[in-house]
């Protein structure tokens, strides 16, 4: 038998749950279909258990891509790879060696496996890395080319299995005409953890014991909160540095905009969600990406900034950041 998982995302005990319920025997195989990790609690004991266990094998998410691109220094790494590394601490280098490695795609007697999607009516030797792995360029490139859920158009010669997408959000893995099986069920965020047992097709899910995500990102905003400075006194000269960083963060607004029109001359046209996620692509690095999220939807206001740093010293430091006061700007 082949036990095939949907998006694992560090969600190690939901893991050894959905492998105890399956009842894999000496022999049978177990294989990710990609992000094995991020967003959950433990994405190193998941990816190692990937790397040492004989009959256990995954092929490439955009998350795990993230990490090996991001490492490389060609993209900047989103806070869930910031937040994994520090997992991984020193073994960091090693894990990405191995995301590097794994395959895009997998295909078994039974099924083609991939994270992502399948351009309908391209082989698979001829479909792009990008729609593989699910990024988000693949998404579009799988949009423009298909006037429905690319999964109603699927008329490959076999089923294929991804994950990368929760396509019902109801806890439960879609399936298409018994051709298309998603299995992304959302573990990370309080959803399942869904496995599909090969030959048969039969599905194994375990429920997931909590919102990982959700309380990471949390206790991160927690944790810059607590690192703050008590207020700095500013005086007088806080309203004109509130103003100076209002108009600083309108700028860069402008500037990030302009740069994503130039690459994409279709990028008003996109839906606000993708625009967004474009958007976040380029700031996500940025101390207040936060703040240019909401300049780019015309929600930052001089209010808005008042009352973002009513209290703490974090102000001055931003300010810092950004180069509007001197000083070091991790003071
Ligand atoms: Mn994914």
């Amino acid at each position: 038998m082949k036990l095939i998982v949907g998006d694992i995302h560090g969600c190690y005990d939901e893991l050894q749950d959905l492998l105890a319920k399956a009842g894999l025997a000496a022999g049978d195989e177990l294989i990710a279909v990609g992000d094995v990790v991020d967003r959950g609690p433990e994405s190193p004991r998941v990816l190692e258990l990937f790397r040492a266990t004989p009959g256990a094998r995954s092929i490439l998410g955009n998350h795990e891509r993230k990490h090996v691109r991001s490492f490389r220094g060609e993209i900047k790494p989103a806070l869930s790879q910031v937040l994994s590394r520090e997992q991984f601490g020193g073994a960091y280098p090693e894990a990405v060696a191995f995301m590097a490695s794994l395959p895009c795609s997998l295909e078994l007697q039974e099924a083609i496996l991939v994270h992502g999607f399948l351009d309908p009516g391209v082989p698979l030797a001829g479909q792009l890395e990008k729609v593989l792995c699910g990024t988000l360029g693949g998404e579009r490139h799988i949009e423009s080319r298909c006037d429905r859920p690319w999964y109603e158009l699927y008329d490959g010669g076999k089923p294929v299995i991804v994950g990368h997408r929760d396509y019902l959000e109801t806890g439960r893995p879609l399936i298409w005409r018994d051709r298309v099986f998603g299995i992304d069920t959302g573990c990370c965020r309080g959803g399942a953890l869904t496995g599909l047992l090969l030959p048969g097709f039969r599905i194994v899910q375990v429920r997931s014991r909590r919102n990982y995500w959700a309380e990471a990102k949390l206790r991160h905003r927690q944790a810059l909160r607590q690192g703050e400075p008590p207020d700095e006194p500013l005086g007088p000269e806080r309203e004109a540095l509130i103003c100076r960083l209002h108009e600083h963060l309108v700028r860069e607004n402008a500037r990030v905009l302009a740069g994503l029109r130039e690459k994409d001359p279709g990028f008003d046209a996109l839906s606000q969600r993708e625009q967004g996620k474009a958007y976040a692509a380029v700031v996500g690095g940025h101390p207040l990406d936060g703040l240019l999220h909401q300049a780019r939807l015309g929600e930052l206001s001089l209010k808005a900034l008042r009352r973002r740093f009513r209290h703490g010293g974090s102000l001055a430091r931003h300010a810092r950041e950004c180069r509007l006061l001197d000083g070091p700007a991790e003071a």
